[in-house]
């Protein structure tokens, strides 16, 4: 049977703390679905086809493990999607107390709506302070984001 997971995420935008969830992840799994999620509760800066393509140069550009599949989804549940593309898991980071606050309903609703299991990881403690709205910060008010996000990322930053 085919260990299929998805890694969901807003991804506004993809940071080197997302990448280490990502390029890890990849090696537990025999596929894994980068989902690029709107999330109602932030105000976005990029659009999500902006997004999906940033995060697709960071993933070749990390050595691009073959068994990534990066997607978007807009309409319906999150676990709608993992449903559609066989994948009985979520992976998510969890970087405090805070993630791990926001994240456990979340993981108990979706396991009770579809039977899908929440696995969470640790980050690496290199970019565990690391967050898209940090470098969404420094990059408004000028400062340099290459300690934080992908080469990809950073140029795409610069040129906006
Ligand atoms: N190191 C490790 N992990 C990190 C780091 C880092 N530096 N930064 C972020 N992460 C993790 C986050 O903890 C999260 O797990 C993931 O990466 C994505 O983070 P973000 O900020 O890009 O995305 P979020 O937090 O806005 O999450 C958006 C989701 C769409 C994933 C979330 O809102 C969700 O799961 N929604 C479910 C919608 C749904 O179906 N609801 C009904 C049932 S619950």
């Amino acid at each position: 049977m085919q260990r299929i997971a998805v890694v969901p995420g807003s991804f506004d935008p993809v940071t080197l703390g997302h990448m280490d969830v990502i390029v890890r992840a990849a090696g537990l799994f025999d596929e894994l679905h980068v989902l690029v999620v709107h999330n109602p509760g932030k105000t976005a800066l990029l659009p999500i086809a902006e997004r999906v393509s940033l995060l697709e140069a960071s993933i070749e550009d990390a050595g691009s493990p073959g068994n990534i599949v990066v997607a978007s989804w807009s309409v319906g549940l999150l676990v709608d999607y993992a449903t559609d593309v066989g994948a009985s898991v979520l992976v998510k980071g969890i970087r405090s107390q805070v993630d791990v606050a926001y994240e456990t309903p979340m993981a108990i609703v979706n396991r009770h709506l579809a039977s899908v299991e929440t696995i969470f990881m640790l980050p690496d403690p290199a970019h565990a302070h690391v967050s898209s709205s940090l470098v969404r910060q420094v990059s408004e008010l000028g400062g340099d984001v290459t300690p934080y996000v992908p080469p990809a990322v950073a140029e795409f930053l610069k040129r906006s």
